[in-house]
């Protein structure tokens, strides 16, 4: 990050006051498709899609060079089933049943990609029809799992990834992910975990999204409050005027930025394989915040009859969201202390020369110094939430004060950087 960039950034976020942008954001008229990789830089996709929050779509020159592309895929732009099953043929992955509905999602097998793969062929034998239905290989761990040396280099637009920084200094998990299906298989509508980013890559095939800017989801509830499963069946746009979606085909080679709290759904047009990571930075981390008082909220309206007969109901609640939800307030303060405390030691080694993103490189001074700025306004946030403040923050070190007041200093002293 340059330090122009990072000026633009932290102004942007000055005019907010700690607040998302208010109301229904209203549907761009197509989504930009970015040719060129030469002449598309890191800041060019900060200032004009991560700050403002809205997708586009890379072109396939961009990921060109990786080893999957031309190691998955056979010279007639197929899934190179051979490949796949000399590589991974053993390792257990989660297959989802696109035709069995379970709340708004799909229930999910673990068998091995032998399994998944002996079926995708009958299915394709079989006209695309099968007994078992129509299964749909989802969130597969494959760098958490085996080695993914040589499948991709993660593109510099997604590198301030801090959600799976976080995991990688735990060693425990990831949010990187492989999908693949046969024509047919399909993501019921949603938004990504935690209000998080996510960036997708067809490695083979093609996919049809149709995006909802945040808060117009609110429009397609239904009497009892719950979200649609499927907004392309013909039932939900007959029963009442409802917003359009924006509409898009993600070509082979090509990468889709999902923003953050845009309601999606996603059909592959073709036997497709993606490579799909949800992400978190500076520029979603007041979103995610917000998302995780939404959900203490939820829990508490569902358990607010034990209120008064509970003496410690709200560490209940704690409870509930974290496996509800997989984090509660707590386990975000951790998150925000090994964000922020990598920062902070890289502020302290001294302003060296900034490098541009990359896998291995890490930020530089000036992505530090916005990242510390960043964290420093959702913790005070977090700080004087009445809720955070009834966690029993004695055992975290640093205590969360203490922490805020070194951001705050941090800010301070990297006002002239
Ligand atoms: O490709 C899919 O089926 C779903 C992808 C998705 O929802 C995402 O990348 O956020
Ligand atoms: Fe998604």
């Amino acid at each position: 990050m340059d330090r122009e960039t990072r000026l633009f950034a932290e102004s942007h976020f000055r005019g907010l006051r700690g607040r998302l942008p208010g109301g229904v954001c209203p549907t761009p008229d197509c989504v930009d498709f970015i040719e060129n990789p030469d002449s598309f830089s890191y800041a060019d996709f900060f200032k004009g899609y991560l700050l403002p929050n809205v997708p586009c779509v890379f072109s396939s020159a961009f990921t060109e060079t990786w080893g999957s592309r031309r190691h998955w895929v056979t010279p007639s732009g197929k899934p190179n089933f051979d490949y796949l099953l000399r590589n991974y043929g053993d390792v257990l992955v989660p297959v989802a049943n696109c035709g069995v509905r379970e709340y708004n999602s799909n229930p999910k097998e673990y068998m091995p990609l032998r399994e998944y793969i002996n079926y995708w062929k009958e299915y394709i034998h079989g006209d695309y029809s099968s007994p078992r239905g129509c299964l749909y290989l989802k969130d597969w761990h494959l760098c958490r799992d085996s080695s993914a040396e040589g499948v991709f280099t993660l593109p510099v637009y997604f590198s301030s990834d801090w959600l799976n920084e976080y995991w990688d200094a735990l060693g425990v998990d990831d949010y990187r992910f492989i999908y693949m299906g046969p024509t047919g298989t399909w993501s019921p509508f949603h938004a990504d975990i935690f209000r998080s980013f996510s960036w997708s890559v067809n490695i083979c095939g093609r996919k049809k999204w149709f995006f909802f800017p945040p808060g117009q989801e609110e429009a397609l509830r239904d009497g009892h409050g719950g979200l649609p499963y499927d907004v392309t069946s013909p039932g939900l746009l007959n029963s009442r005027p409802c917003p359009l979606p924006l509409e898009v085909t993600q070509e082979a080679g090509e990468m889709v930025f999902v923003p953050s709290g845009w309601h999606h759904q996603v059909h592959n047009l073709e036997d497709t394989i993606s490579i799909n990571h949800n992400w978190v930075n500076g520029c979603n981390l007041t979103n995610m915040w917000q998302f995780l008082q939404q959900e203490l909220c939820a829990v508490q309206q569902e358990v607010g009859q034990w209120r008064d007969a509970m003496p410690d109901w709200h560490h209940h609640c704690q409870v509930i969201m974290r496996s509800c939800s997989g984090i509660n307030f707590g386990e975000f303060y951790h998150f925000l202390k090994v964000i922020a405390e990598r920062r902070l030691l890289i502020l302290a080694k001294g302003m060296g020369p900034e490098v541009e993103g990359g896998e291995d490189s890490g930020p530089g001074p000036q992505q530090a110094a916005f990242d510390v700025s960043r964290i420093a306004e959702v913790l005070a946030s977090v700080v004087a939430h009445p809720d955070f403040q009834k966690v029993d923050t004695c055992v975290f070190s640093p205590r969360p004060a203490e922490l805020l007041q070194q951001l705050e200093e941090g800010v301070v002293a990297t006002a002239s950087l």
